[in-house]
C-alpha cells in the first residue's frame, strides 16, 4: 500500500539542564556548565515512494535532547538532530498554514528546532552573589503538527500483456519493489517508482478485452490517461510480438482513442531469453509500427542503460 497522505508531530529536542555545582576548593565558587542544546529535525527527500509508509506506525518524531551540564564549566552535549526521510513530491502542511514543497532531491530542509540549554550555576556568579544555586532548565523544542501529502503524477506508464515483464522493469530503473512473478496478473494495483526525479506507473497487465471489463486492466486504463509517455512492454519470447502490441492498442483505442496519440517506446522485453536471430527478427518485425524499439533485459545493464537514456 502506498501511503500519500499521513499526520505527524515533530518535536525539537528539549535543551539540557545547566547544572547546579561548586570547585571543591572553598571560596572558589560555582562551576556548573550550561545543558546542551535540543537536536533539530529535519526532513531530507528520497526517490523512494514509499517513505511516507513509516509515518503511520510512528506518526511522533521527536530529536533528542540535549545533555545536563557538567561541572567545571562544562557544557552538556548537544542532542543528535533527527532527519525524517520524506519522498520527492511530498508538500508539508503546518497548522499556521505555512507550506514547504520537496520538488528536490536530497534537499534537507529544517522543520523545528531543539530548544537551547540552560545556563549553569557559573553563569550567574557575579561580585553581589559569588555563591549562585541558581540554574536554567533549558528551553522545549519547537514543536508542530504537519500534515505531509504525496502529489503523484506519473510521467512514464509502463503497459503490456499480462507477464510481459512490466514489474520488473519498474524495479530495476526504480527502486520501487513490486512483486514479480511467473504468471499472470502478479500487479494487482499499479505500483510507482521514481527514475531521476520522474514518476513512473507499472498498470497492472493489460489483456484483449480490457476495455470491456476483462481481466485487471480496465479500472487502470484511467491511470494510462494521465500519463506523457508509454512504455509498451512486448515479450520477445512471444510468437508474434507485433500481434501482442495490437491487442494492447486496439485496447487503449477502445477505451480512448486519444491513448493511441501518446508518445510511445516499445520495449522487446526478456530479450536475454531468445536467440540473436530470433530478436532481430522480433524487433524487425515491431519495427512496422514505426515507434522506437528497444530490446531490454533486466539482466543485461547496457540495455538498461541505453532505455534510461532514452527516457531523459
Ligand atoms: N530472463 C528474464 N526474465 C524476466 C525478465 N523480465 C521479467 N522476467 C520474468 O518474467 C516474469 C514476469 O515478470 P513480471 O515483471 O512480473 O511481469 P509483469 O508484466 O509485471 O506481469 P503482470 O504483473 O502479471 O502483468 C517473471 O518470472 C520475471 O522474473 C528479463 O529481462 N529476463
Ligand atoms: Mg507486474
Amino acid at each position: 500500500m502506498l501511503v500519500d497522505e499521513v499526520e505527524i508531530i515533530v518535536k525539537g529536542g528539549h535543551g539540557g539542564k545547566g547544572r547546579v555545582a561548586f570547585y571543591s576548593k572553598m571560596g572558589a565558587g560555582p562551576s556548573g556548565g550550561d545543558g546542551g542544546r535540543g537536536g533539530d529535525v529535519y526532513v531530507q527527500t528520497t526517490s523512494d515512494l514509499y517513505a511516507l509508509n513509516k509515518f503511520l506506525s510512528q506518526p511522533e518524531c521527536k530529536a533528542w535532547d540535549g545533555q545536563l551540564g557538567g561541572g567545571n564549566r562544562k557544557t552538556g552535549a548537544d542532542g543528535e538532530d533527527l532527519t525524517l526521510i520524506m519522498p520527492m513530491g511530498t508538500t508539508i502542511y503546518d497548522q499556521e498554514g505555512q507550506e514547504i514543497e520537496l520538488n528536490e532531491l536530497n534537499k534537507k530542509v529544517l522543520l523545528a528546532k531543539g530548544g537551547l540549554g540552560g545556563r549553569g550555576n557559573a553563569f550567574f556568579k557575579s561580585s553581589s552573589n559569588t555563591t549562585s544555586r541558581f540554574a536554567q532548565s533549558g528551553l522545549p523544542g519547537v514543536e508542530r503538527k504537519l500534515i505531509l501529502k504525496l502529489k503523484l503524477i506519473a510521467s512514464f506508464g509502463l503497459i503490456g500483456l499480462p507477464n510481459a515483464g512490466k514489474s520488473s522493469i519498474l524495479n530495476e530503473l526504480t527502486n520501487a519493489q513490486a512483486k514479480i512473478g511467473d504468471y499472470p496478473f502478479t500487479t494487482l494495483e499499479p505500483n510507482l517508482g521514481m527514475l531521476n526525479g520522474i514518476v513512473i506507473a507499472d498498470i497492472p497487465g493489460l489483456i484483449d478485452g480490457a476495455s470491456e471489463g476483462r481481466g485487471l486492466g480496465h479500472k487502470f486504463l484511467k491511470h494510462i490517461e494521465k500519463v506523457k509517455l508509454l512504455l509498451h512492454c512486448v515479450s520477445s519470447q512471444s510468437d508474434n510480438p507485433l500481434g501482442d502490441y495490437k491487442v494492447i492498442r486496439d485496447e487503449l483505442k477502445k477505451f480512448n482513442p486519444k491513448l493511441l496519440e501518446k508518445e510511445e517506446i516499445i520495449l522487446l522485453t526478456k530479450s536475454d531469453l531468445v536467440e540473436k536471430k530470433d530478436l532481430e527478427k522480433k524487433l524487425k518485425s515491431l519495427a512496422k509500427t514505426k515507434k522506437k524499439v528497444l530490446p531490454v533485459s533486466i539482466h543485461n545493464w547496457d540495455s538498461l542503460q541505453v532505455l534510461i537514456k532514452a527516457l531523459a
